[in-house]
């Protein structure tokens, strides 16, 4: 019987396979000269990190962008645009396919798998499509490429052709004005996004897109005030410096000739060139001239302001223009009165009981007066846009059933400094991994205990340990900084590290440099390890607006800037008690589990983008460099993918002990031929031989079919638990 000779090899091939997971690799069984020809890494055999990292190489090099990963679509990032692989004939190919998913790999599979689920057999299912990776991987890019194929597949038919391509184009036009206001040149990515976006694209019975609404998270605000080094401001105000016609630079008072000290030049980007874009999508988006011309004299108000200096003369200080005359042109662009600008950036005024007493700032005090007002401004322009965007893409809630939705959000970043900034966008990381994790892979493995399969469980790296270090309680660094904020008392960095490392040292995902002068901490992420300074941190968190700054603006002649804070929604320091501190990271860790929230009801998708080199350059691959940690996650979900593939293949094969190891045989659902090859497949017959009589009663599905399987079963069990409710 050939089951002894299996047994036999499976011995030998099962010491093999151990080795080669241990990471040490030989790449044994895969055939090299055909790497490029694997569309799905769960293909590639071993899975390890080298033969998946090689796998990759080989496509790159082919100029193949897209791979499978099981469920999950890998893009690798070109650099360079590749036209014919998104053309209007190619989002119509895949929208006609009966079965998109035999093309080749590619993010239109992915889209219109959604955009089918959403009308589900069993009941119409809302979907989202979450694109990740590290900053520069292409996240954004996909998110627009995905709205594209939206916005063409779904506005196909005839009847109301008029408003449908109305919403079309408004939301397609949401991307460059918020990316114009919300995306930067970092040292990572010249079109960095500087907030993270969540887009849903909502659509009626007939599954025509009929709206949309973006919900976005923490703008990265500072950074209209400071840029660190070799890096630039938002996008919006090259383009203004850039694009501006004379009238235009006369009306903002931008003469060529000026320099900005917010406006650092560093390398040059495609940006800058955008303003007849960006106007031409507000005009599209329904904001008016007169609001147009209001905003970008807001903005240029801001550039004036960011010229204002102080001497140092601390006991009186006074504003000192850097050319003298920049605090005259911010107070008239911003229209407000020039006097109540100067004593709002230089004197504080202090309340005890009914008395006030104004007391002169410090110059440090009066830049930081400076800042806070540029950021305040800012913050609050882009969240009145945003409401604008909404109002103008948003259907009315009767006219849609559905929705897809995108999450676009920073990725994960690690610079040489890292703050509060770094801190925020890797937790969302973190949050979204553990989606991934929980979703894919601890949902499945539960699937097959249920089913009473006895598999090894697939050591995944599961990062609840560092999101308790960041969000958990009692205590956390979340909490810890809340707390210190609280207090109210002058924030202290050594302290709150010694606080930190005597509440928080048992939780292995932090450690200290002790060499480093300092004082920070380092946080072990999923990705990889960041250390974040703690200087400045608090104050980022507490993000105080002095009382006299928004008084100040509340007397702005200018209606869009008065009515920004006519209402006085955002609160000042002076009017809140210290006990209801709402600091940064409270808010961003209640935005991010809504978000959650609106994830684990739906139907979710994953692309992970990966950037082939950290200097963003076309075709050229740096595996050691960029792709580690993505890679090590691939393995994980291609090693699952694989075993779930093997587990269909040795349900089918009946009985299991005559088959050969390189057997073929159809899916039992897509038909489609399955090949089985060798080494992992021996290693399960033999694990399956005390669950013979149970396999043999089941049938084989392919890895995609599998897994259609498994949606529908949790459709079913999610309506069924909908039914009983
Ligand atoms: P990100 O969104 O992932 O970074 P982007 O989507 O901005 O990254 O991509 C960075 C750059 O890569 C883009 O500006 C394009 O030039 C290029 N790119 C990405 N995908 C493609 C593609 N499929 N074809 C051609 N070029 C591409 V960040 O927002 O920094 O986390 O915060
Ligand atoms: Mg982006």
């Amino acid at each position: 019987m050939q089951v002894h000779g299996l047994k036999d090899r499976t011995q030998d091939l099962r010491k093999s396979l151990n080795d080669s997971l241990e990471g040490d690799i030989r790449d044994f069984l895969i055939n090299e000269a055909e790497l490029h020809t694997y569309d799905d890494l769960t293909k590639v055999n071993p899975v390890t990190p080298s033969t998946v990292l090689k796998c990759l190489q080989a496509r790159y090099s082919a100029k193949v962008f897209y791979t499978h990963a099981g469920c999950t679509l890998v893009a690798l990032n070109p650099f360079q645009p590749i036209p014919h692989l998104y053309s209007l004939d190619v989002m119509r190919e895949y929208h006609s396919a009966p079965q998109p998913q035999e093309f080749k790999p590619h993010i239109f599979i992915v889209a219109e798998e959604a955009y089918r689920n959403v009308q589900g057999q069993v009941e119409p299912m809302n979907q989202s499509l979450v694109v990740s990776g590290e900053s520069g991987a292409g996240k954004t890019w996909t998110s627009r490429c995905l709205m594209k194929y939206y916005a063409t597949v779904a506005t196909s038919s005839q009847k109301c052709q008029d408003t449908v391509e109305k919403i079309e184009r408004r939301v397609l036009d949401s991307n460059p004005v918020m990316e114009a206001f919300g995306n930067a040149c970092t040292l990572r990515n010249s079109n960095s996004s500087r907030f993270g976006k969540y887009i849903q694209l909502q659509l009626n019975g007939s599954q025509l897109l009929v709206g949309a609404s973006v919900q976005t998270y923490l703008l990265e605000k500072t950074r209209v005030a400071f840029q660190a080094p070799n890096e630039r401001n938002f996008h919006i105000f090259y383009q203004m410096m850039k694009g501006a016609t004379e009238k235009q630079r006369l009306e903002w008072m931008l003469p060529l000739e000026q320099d900005f000290a917010w406006l650092p030049h560093a390398e040059k980007t495609l940006e800058e060139d955008c303003l007849q874009e960006t106007v031409e999508a507000m005009i599209n988006l329904g904001i008016d001239e007169g609001k147009r011309t209001q905003i970008f004299r807001i903005l240029a108000g801001l550039l004036q302001l960011g010229n204002v200096d102080f001497s140092p003369a601390s006991e009186e200080a006074q504003s000192c223009d850097l050319d003298g005359h920049s605090k005259g042109k911010t107070a008239y662009l911003l229209q407000v009165p020039l006097d109540e600008l100067q004593s709002c950036l230089t004197v504080r005024t202090l309340r005890a009981g009914k008395q006030s007493v104004l007391k002169p700032c410090t110059q440090s005090e009066c830049g930081v007066r400076r800042d806070c007002l540029a950021k305040v401004i800012y913050a609050q322009l882009f969240d009145w846009l945003v409401t604008f965007i909404n109002n103008s893409m948003c259907a009315d809630n009767p006219t849609w059933c559905n929705f897809i939705g995108l999450l676009d959000v920073y990725g994960f970043e690690c610079f040489l400094l890292n703050n509060l900034e770094q801190l925020c966008i890797n937790y969302a990381n973190e949050k979204l991994q553990q989606h991934f994790v929980a979703h894919y892979l601890k949902a499945q493995q539960e699937e097959y205990v249920t089913e009473g399969l006895q598999w090894s469980f697939i050591r995944y790296q599961d990062n609840q340990g560092c999101l308790d270090l960041i969000e958990g309680s009692p205590s956390s660094i979340f909490s810890l900084l809340n707390e210190e904020c609280r207090l109210n008392r002058a924030s202290d960095a050594k302290q709150f590290r010694v606080r930190l490392q005597k509440e928080l040292s048992d939780n292995a995902s932090i450690s200290w440099d002790k060499l480093s002068k300092e004082p920070h901490f380092t946080v072990a992420h999923y990705a990889d390890k960041v250390s974040y300074q703690i200087e400045g941190m608090m104050e980022k968190n507490k993000d105080p607006v002095p009382p006299e700054i928004i008084s100040l603006l509340q007397k702005s002649q200018d209606s869009l800037l008065h009515s920004l804070f006519a209402d006085g929604d955002r609160e000042s320091e002076g009017s809140r008690g210290h006990s209801k501190v709402v600091t940064v990271v409270s808010k961003f860790k209640n935005s991010l589990e809504s978000l959650m929230k609106i994830l684990h009801s739906t139907t979710p998708h994953y692309t992970r983008c990966i950037k082939p080199n950290p200097d963003c350059r076309p075709l050229t691959f740096k595996k050691e460099e960029s792709c580690r940690f993505i890679v090590h996650g691939l393995v994980s979900e291609s090693r699952f993918g694989l075993r779930s593939g093997y587990r269909s293949f040795t349900e089918l094969f009946q009985p299991v002990y005559s088959v050969s190891a390189d057997a073929i045989t159809s899916c039992q659902m897509c038909f489609n031929l399955m090949s089985v090859v060798n080494l992992s497949c021996v290693v399960q017959l033999e694990m399956l031989e005390e669950h013979r009589n149970r396999v043999r009663s089941q049938k084989a599905f392919c890895i995609q079919c599998c897994w259609r399987r498994y949606q529908t079963r949790q459709r079913n069990r999610r309506t069924q638990a909908w039914m009983d409710a």
